[in-house]
């Protein structure tokens, strides 16, 4: 035992020692104990012997479930971590630093319990040099330093974003890095960038020019004569050129050099298609002893740019509609806390699906996001978040300014990325709205914030565009001046979501084109999409795929057709938690185009179809493979149902079970079949009609019910009532079909209207806009028939099993009536609004039930209740009214016996 530790040491050693040639960087993620505790104010009071902490590894974060449970908020204050991390002592000759990738959302880092570093912002990187702070043990092989991290996502007025529709994640989410470095080494320390900025300001087919800024700093006691080595490589690792020079770096100071180096004849583009990607690598030796003391390598592409405000998007000379989405950092089960590989896969699917545009909103994002888009050819914007509102004060403005710095100087060098931005609809919720002079000086802060940062922007890099994304009302920005400020405008636009219709996107558009005269992207939209909800009567925010398909398939074409909207951006490529949200699906924001578990929604194959220059199709149907629904005729046995097929060929051939539904033209990328789906397994094939191969293929599981429930459906029925849509319950693999009225020897309810929600703004009503408590299938139980009578199935004598599904929808936003319960509670009056009984068969099931009064609102009850049936009889669930009106939000019936 005691021998292969020594080995193991010796080990270790000699790999440290072989790496030191120029810098190295390795993770020190694993083994942190961490305690969030508001209790533990100060480093001292943090001490591990007495405080209980937990193990873990970075990323983390700390709200992964307080953001998905029922109760309202999440936890917003201080995590400690703590580690202790063990070098080689000869690291005493070295310079050692810590980088953090991301720390939400300001961070203390404490060396052997001294304050190291201060960082305020969740999204930029931070580098803290810990040398001074490190007590070498010259004794051993070994010195270990403790490192302790106090992270903070408190709501604080100074910090932005302020307020947002994402949930603020706190943690050390991204990775932690520990790098040496010699005594002289790239300035990584200033706004952890890495010392060498590149520009290519002319760029054309015959030449680009390349010129560096380097920052080198050295940290010995005296000046020091540096060979420095450039070296341009091609996409093919070809060495281009390489260039030497000799510089003089004054001690202690951060010198800075400008390098011009020859322009490359020819340049291989770069561009969506052809993503060629140059390399810079710079090299820093002792001029005397050409020992090698630090090596940098950068992302060099050449390409052209420019943003018309009537002719759109030019790249390399060409015209190029920018097309893709904005993403978040997040992912199901993980939140923020994403390993690197999530970030990969995400970039690849963007580019599967066509994309040549992200919008990487609202904050910069992991390191892997602008390394794939410059790999893969996605041209990208990328965003300080000043969200939805701001702080007037200096430390706030300053906070900003530090945000946008660190993101330009971070992200410097990818070609991807052509345009800098800031705020997001910065005015969704101004303040002084009731005092027109106030709010005015509340705008002219915004304004005067946005003035510096485009300031700051433009001396960085003068080479990039900037841009401020605005949101539907153009009098509330052009009145602030804020659409004066950047040289591009974003609108984020929501036309048929949130109200009105999709059909007054371009009259909004128009007007916002006519008024400001400038580049315009289309920043956001989208429509929300829960993956569990299907419909055959597609409604704005009823948030199914269909709706959202119809929704996208109109902006897609507006936007083709119109060249002065230089890009888009779907809102969002996938699913994000957004804790605040009352939608579909409860904490989540369901506008992606792939779910939290990147599974693509129909909308993304219309996408695929809409982009894709290959050959493409795909059957709409890969997220509704489990279906309930009624037959077409009495005895038939057979459901007709539409299936939208989505191509960019000419034609599709269906085929269902083997046997042709025919050939039918592709219009507008889309062809639809009906298709006769039998009981049981149906396998559909779409085919290409002209001898290529492309093919996919669908299989669909349908639970075809019967009109007449003679033979009755032996795994029961289960009715989502008072609703247009199928819901597919992906825990237990339950799928629900919509209500019907009854019909003699049939089924269906008879009485009542579905409950419209008295929320006047969103014009078109679907369903409560609340979360459910008690069930994570929100559709459910969001829509009910009110006033229903009866609820009637004519079935064979049995024992049968009926499952009742209730929630009251009128909660605090309702009028109450008061009502006494029973006589014996008479002075006590109760606040509620309905009470009701249900029989089934006569038999009383539920008496006088009050959901509001026992359950409270908008809770998910079920009540499941055993009636044996007699030859000849229905099955009756009678609703009795007793205060106000019965209601019913779902039934299910099963044969027991
Ligand atoms: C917006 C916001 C974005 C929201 C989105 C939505 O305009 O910029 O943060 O998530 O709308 O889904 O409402
Ligand atoms: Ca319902």
């Amino acid at each position: 035992m005691q021998k292969s530790v020594l080995i193991i040491s010796a080990f270790v050693l000699t790999t440290f020692i072989t790496q030191i040639n120029a810098q190295i960087k390795y993770t020190i993620n694993e083994s942190w104990q961490f305690v969030k505790d508001i209790a533990i104010k100060n480093i001292n009071q943090f001490d591990t012997q007495n405080i209980k902490t937990e193990l873990i590894d970075i990323p983390h974060t700390w709200n992964i479930e307080d953001v998905v449970d029922e109760e309202e908020g999440y936890y917003r204050g201080v995590g400690w971590y703590t580690k202790e991390v063990k070098i080689p002592t000869n690291f005493s000759e070295k310079e050692v630093f810590l980088y953090f990738e991301g720390v939400a959302t300001a961070a203390e880092v404490y060396i052997n319990n001294t304050l190291a570093k201060t960082h305020i912002g969740g999204f930029t990187r931070f580098m803290v040099p810990v040398s001074k702070f490190i007590k070498f043990n010259e004794a051993n092989e070994f010195t270990t330093f403790k490192v302790t991290v106090k992270a903070d996502n408190s709501e604080n007025e100074d910090w932005p974003a302020l307020r947002a529709d994402f949930t603020f994640f706190g943690g050390i989410y991204r990775d932690v890095n520990l790098i040496v470095t010699e005594k002289v080494h790239f300035d990584i320390v200033d706004d952890a960038a890495n010392g060498v900025f590149i520009t290519t300001p002319n760029v054309s087919a015959e030449s680009g020019d390349i010129n560096l800024k380097v920052k080198i700093k050295n940290d010995e006691a005296s000046t020091k004569k540096v060979k420095f080595i450039t070296k341009v490589f091609g996409p093919k690792q070809e060495l281009v050129q390489e260039k030497t020079t000799t510089l003089k770096l004054g001690a202690g100071i951060s010198n800075e050099f400008n390098l011009e180096l020859k322009p490359v004849l020819n340049p291989q583009l770069w561009s969506p298609d052809a993503p060629n990607l140059y390399k810079v690598v710079c090299e820093i030796y002792d001029a005397k002893t050409n020992q090698k003391l630090d090596e940098s390598a950068n992302p060099l592409g050449f390409r052209w740019f420019k943003f018309d405000a009537d002719k759109g998007f030019f790249l390399n000379g060409e015209y190029l509609k920018l097309i893709g989405t904005n993403r978040h950092q997040d992912y199901k089960d993980i939140s923020n806390a994403v390993p690197d590989h999530i970030h990969v896969e995400d970039i690849l699917r963007m580019k599967a699906m066509g994309s040549n545009f992200l919008r990487i909103a609202h904050y910069p994002q992991d390191p892997r996001i602008l390394e794939m888009c410059d790999r893969l050819g996605i041209l990208t914007t990328v965003e300080t978040p000043i969200i939805d509102t701001v702080t007037e004060n200096e430390v706030f403005t300053e906070n900003c300014l530090i945000a946008q710095l660190e993101m330009i100087r971070q992200n410097y060098n990818h070609p991807s990325l052509i345009i800098w931005a800031y705020m997001n609809e910065v005015i969704l919720h101004p303040k002084f709205t009731n005092d027109k002079k106030r709010y005015e000086i509340y705008t002219k802060y915004i304004k005067d914030l946005a003035q510096k940062i485009e300031d700051l922007t433009r001396a960085e890099d003068p080479y990039r565009y900037t841009m401020i994304p605005n949101h539907n009302s153009l009098e509330r920005y052009s009145n602030a001046g804020l659409t004066d400020v950047p040289m591009i405008v974003g609108w984020n636009i929501y036309n048929g979501w949130y109200g009105g219709s999709y059909e007054l996107l371009p009259e909004k558009i128009e007007e916002i084109h006519a008024a400001i005269k400038k580049p315009m992207i289309i920043t956001e939209y989208g429509a929300g999409i829960d993956p569990r909800l299907h419909t055959l009567y597609p409604t704005r925010f009823d948030f199914t795929h269909e709706y959202g398909v119809e929704y996208h398939k109109y902006y897609l074409e507006y936007f083709a057709k119109n060249d002065f909207i230089a890009g888009v951006n779907v809102w969002n490529y996938a699913d994000f938690n957004s804790e605040g949200r009352i939608d579909a699906v409860q904490s989540i924001n369901n506008k992606g185009l792939v779910g939290l578990d990147r599974k693509p929604k129909d909308v993304f194959f219309f996408y695929q179809a809409s982009l894709l220059k290959e050959p493409f199709v795909a059957i709409a149907t890969k997220t509704w493979g489990q279906r309930t629904y009624v037959e077409d005729q009495e005895g038939l046995g057979i459901s007709t149902m539409p299936v939208q097929v989505f191509s960019n060929q000419q034609e599709i051939e269906l085929q269902l079970n083997g046997k042709s539904l025919g050939i039918k033209p592709v219009v507008d990328k889309i062809a639809v079949f009906e298709v006769p789906f039998i009981n049981g397994i149906n396998k559909l094939v779409a085919k290409s009609t002209n001898g290529t191969y492309l093919e996919d293929f669908s299989e669909i599981r349908i639970n075809v019910l019967p009109i007449a429930l003679k033979n009755f459906p032996v795994g029961g029925i289960s009715i989502n009532v008072g609703d247009q849509r199928f819901f597919y319950d992906d825990k237990i693999d339950q799928a629900w079909m919509f209500d019907r009225s009854y019909t003699k020897g049939s089924w269906g309810h008879i009485g009542g209207k579905p409950y419209v929600r008295p929320d006047k703004n969103m014009q078109q009503p679907y369903g409560a806009k609340q979360t459910i408590k008690g069930t994570f299938n929100d559709p459910i139980y969001q829509t009910q028939l009110v006033g229903i009578d009866q609820y009637r199935f004519d079935v064979p004598a049995g024992v049968y099993e009926i499952t009742l599904h209730f929630a009251e929808l009128e909660g605090t936003q309702a009028k109450h009536l008061p009502y006494d319960l029973t006589e014996e509670t008479k002075q006590e009056t109760k606040i509620t609004n309905r009470t009701f009984s249900v029989s089934i068969n006569n038999k009383k099931i539920v008496d006088k039930i009050d959901l509001l009064g026992q359950y409270g609102e908008y809770r998910a009850v079920k009540i499941k209740s055993e009636v044996p049936v007699k030859s000849g009889d229905p099955l009756i669930v009678n609703f009795k009214k007793i205060v106000g009106e019965p209601v019913l939000n779902a039934i299910e019936i099963y044969k027991k016996l």
